[in-house]
């Protein structure tokens, strides 16, 4: 069983985790009206994984016996829409996401509540992922040095992204 206060942690993480997807899921679509459908598909993959980031933290709230309480997702904001832009928007919204884990993380350890210490070790992994991800894209960019050749080939390369993660919920968390 959780603390209140760590059940209300995880509570407003998994809300910043949907608001994630949902920052994700307008970007795509900006993107993929603006005609870059690589870069969008890029974009709705990162939804999904998003989703299952929040997902994951359902079930775990359940399997502890803890209450969800889910509240209001914030409208998603972003103006950036030139792709080197974007995808500094993405990291720095990544950060942001890897500094929120990091509290969960440090919350758990003054609470010695080892299981939830143990659960949000692969938040903390995934979260230098999600910064490698972007960073990785923003090197590629600068490399070609913003050229619109060098943007359609990352377009292309962005669009062979596949899903990684499920996106079948029913069976995450609650489990006997
Ligand atoms: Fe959930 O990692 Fe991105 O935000």
């Amino acid at each position: 069983m959780l603390s209140k206060k760590m059940t209300d942690r995880i509570n407003l993480q998994i809300n910043r985790e949907m608001y994630s997807a949902y920052l994700y899921l307008a970007m795509s679509a900006r993107m993929g009206e603006a005609g870059y459908k690589g870069v969008a598909n890029w974009l709705m993959i990162q939804y999904h994984e998003e989703m299952f980031h929040a997902m994951k933290l359902y079930g775990y709230l359940e399997d502890q016996g803890s209450a969800v309480a889910l509240e209001a997702i914030a409208k998603p904001e972003f103006k950036e829409t030139a792709i080197k832009e974007l995808f500094q928007r993405v990291l720095e919204h990544e950060k942001g996401v890897s500094g929120s884990i990091r509290e969960i993380a440090a919350l758990a350890r003054e609470e010695k509540d080892y299981a939830t210490e143990a659960f949000i070790q692969w938040y903390l992994t995934e979260q230098v992922e999600e910064e490698k991800n972007a960073s990785e894209i923003l090197q590629t960019i600068d490399l070609m040095g913003n050229s619109a050749q060098g943007l359609y080939m990352l377009n292309i390369e962005l669009g062979k992204r596949k899903l990684g993660v499920p996106s079948d919920f029913t069976s995450m968390g609650g489990e006997d």
